[in-house]
């Protein structure tokens, strides 16, 4: 069995997270978490270009548990490659409690996409990140694109703020839902109504097919723990004009994290913050997750 060690820059997810002090309504989804490994059995992808502390389903469902949301839609991280088998080991675990976000190669098979779908993935990964993938031409992703669409699937992206100029007449052209992770990565030292942020609005305002996640102020802040002040107008912003097409998660077990284990409890309680209502927060953490993932 294969052996692997974790990247000596990382820090592993909080090993206690706090309780809470807000309380999610039942039924709720964390729409953004990943399983690492473990590595002795789901092997981490060779192509990879981190390798992760452990974290597999168990932990997962137990923080789950702690935090008192109901689901997860867990998405394929890049340490796994196109290698699906520890997500869809989660899935067949969880049942109807979780859905996924795999990723897949071109030369997927229909009878690989049925097994997906019957697993629970109801929709691809397609990450521009270089520090995480090298990313492909707009044509490769479009292959897949089109088979998965008929399965009736949607595309996850993610991207840095500064590659939506580049790609936005291929972002802008996709056929699907379209989901963007952690807000397209604005960069929170910027003024929310400034240009760069502006870019990413317009893209939602014109793009009815396009949702965003409202999370990671972990990894997006500059002022830090526990309250991620710097990111919560960005979060807000997006939630009050886009209420129907948000999604939250924890994203644990935070990949790449070199500053701060997040206390996911922590993040829990920036929910209130970024969508203020029970209405707003019903469709951020329920109705839109379910419509997107169970219906
Ligand atoms: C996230 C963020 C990161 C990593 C990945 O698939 C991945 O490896 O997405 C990151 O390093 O920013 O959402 O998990």
């Amino acid at each position: 069995m294969p052996e692997f060690t974790m990247d000596p820059a990382w820090i592993c997810y909080h090993p206690a997270p706090s309780k809470p002090a807000f309380t999610v309504p039942a039924g709720a989804v964390d729409a953004h978490c990943h399983v690492f490994g473990p590595g002795d059995v789901f092997p981490y992808a060779p192509e990879r270009k981190y390798t992760p502390c452990d974290a597999g389903k168990d932990e997962l469902f137990a923080l789950r548990d702690h935090l008192g949301f109901t689901r997860n839609v867990i998405v394929q991280a890049t340490c796994h490659g196109a290698d699906n088998r520890a997500l869809v080991d989660a899935l067949r675990t969880a049942g109807d409690r979780a859905r996924g976000v795999a990723t897949v190669r071109d030369t997927v098979s229909d009878a690989e996409l049925s097994d997906l779908h019957a697993a629970g993935v109801r929709g691809v990964r397609f990450n521009f990140v270089r520090r995480l993938v090298d990313p492909k031409l707009d044509a490769y992703y479009r292959a897949i694109i089109d088979r998965i669409a008929l399965l009736g699937w949607h595309v996850v992206i993610y991207f840095e703020a500064a590659d939506l100029e580049e790609r936005w007449d291929f972002f802008t052209s996709l056929p699907t839902i379209v989901v963007v992770d952690h807000m397209g990565r604005p960069d929170v030292t910027q003024p929310v109504d400034g240009p760069e942020f502006g870019r990413f609005i317009r893209l939602m305002d014109s793009h009815e097919n396009v949702w965003t996640k409202v999370s990671c102020p972990e990894r997006l802040s500059k002022v830090g723990p526990p309250d991620y002040d710097d990111v919560v107008p960005f979060a807000r912003t997006l939630v009050e004009r886009f209420p129907d097409r948000v999604l939250w998660g924890t994203d644990w077990p935070h990949p790449n994290m070199t500053t701060h284990a997040p206390d996911d409890g922590a993040l829990v309680d920036i929910i209130p913050r970024i969508a203020t209502t029970p209405a707003l927060q019903h469709k951020l953490l329920i109705d839109n997750p379910m419509r997107l993932y169970w219906a």
